[in-house]
């Protein structure tokens, strides 16, 4: 990416993180609601940073469609609350077993173990809470809400993220081939990926065709996505990261790298990135975004 547009990439990120964090701060219960300590432990992981991908992403696929944030505001800061859930589930010492996330402790260290499991779980079910709601305005909207609900429910749970996880926490220090390394990235990361592009042009009303190109560029976005967290768990730096790294050596876990080498890797994931962005032909230039945020996913440190 040359200078102007890693400036334009960087503006736009930094927009759209911002309104984010306020729509999130605006959902969230304050520090003080009663249960407090539930209260706090929620806000403090959603609110130590982290890309906001998710919820970018979404906003940026609504965006591509001819669609506004504000129309998909309520689904992408729900989709924010169900990753950061994941995270903190993933670093519990039944799973995981991490000490820091996005830079600081992880929830459990700070709350212990029974708070960071219910902050999980606060997180889940409010995000759902916060889809199914609608105004008076919104309600002949109510069915599309209802397909992106269920899609963003299928991706999260036993046929995506949460199946993707078993099979990795049942994979740990086996010898597993590349068809179950496959399934692990497919469903653990990539599917919540793809759900968060769909959620957006779906909410925004895209057309079938632009739908079905944005799911395409999703599933390869969500691949090397997926193969760069492997190479910077090899190769990061853990400062930069927020957090430890070399941990999937440490577990014996297998990766991308480890099964067909770094360099192969690298190249597998520019490739996709070329290929997901090749997807986006009929797109104008209101697809810049996601044109853009294919690159900073193989080239990004953190
Ligand atoms: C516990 C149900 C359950 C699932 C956990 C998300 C996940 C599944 C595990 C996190 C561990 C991990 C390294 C997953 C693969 C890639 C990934 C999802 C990284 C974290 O996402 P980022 O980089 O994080 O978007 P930030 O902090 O920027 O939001």
């Amino acid at each position: 990416m040359n200078s102007s547009g890693e400036y334009f990439l960087k503006t736009y990120l930094d927009e759209r993180k911002n309104y984010i964090n306020e729509a999130l701060e605006h959902y969230l219960p304050q520090a003080d609601t009663y249960p407090s300590v539930l209260s706090r432990a929620v806000r403090y992981s959603v609110f130590a940073g982290g890309k906001r991908l998710r919820p970018i992403l979404c906003i940026a696929a609504a965006e591509a469609v001819g669609g506004t944030k504000e129309k998909v505001c309520a689904v992408a800061c729900a989709l924010e609350m169900i990753h950061t859930y994941s995270l903190i589930h993933d670093d519990l010492p039944a799973m995981d077993d991490d000490e820091y996330r996005r830079g600081i402790l992880t929830n459990h260290k700070v709350f212990g173990e029974g708070i960071a499991i219910l902050a999980g779980d606060a997180l889940l079910t409010e995000a759902f809470s916060l889809m199914s709601e609608f105004n008076s305005k919104e309600k002949e909207s109510a069915v599309l809400r209802l397909g992106v609900i269920h899609e963003i429910a299928k991706a999260a749970g036993i046929y995506g993220m949460v199946g993707g996880q078993t099979v990795d926490l049942d994979s740990e220090g086996r010898e597993v081939d590349f068809e179950t390394l496959q399934y692990i990235h497919t469903h653990k990361t990539e599917a919540m990926i793809t759900a968060s592009l769909r959620a957006g042009a779906i909410t925004a009303e895209g057309s079938k065709l632009q739908i079905s190109e944005i799911t395409e560029y999703g599933k390869k976005i969500g691949l090397a996505f997926q193969i760069i967290d492997d190479i910077l768990d090899l190769e990061g730096n853990s400062k930069t990261l927020g957090k430890k790294t070399g941990c999937d050596g440490a577990r014996k876990k297998i990766t991308y790298p480890s099964h067909a080498g770094l360099e192969f890797s690298r190249t597998k994931a520019h490739e996709l990135v070329k290929s997901a962005r090749a997807d986006l032909a009929s797109f104008d230039n209101r697809a810049d975004p996601l044109r853009m945020i294919a690159s900073y996913i193989v080239e990004r440190v953190s």
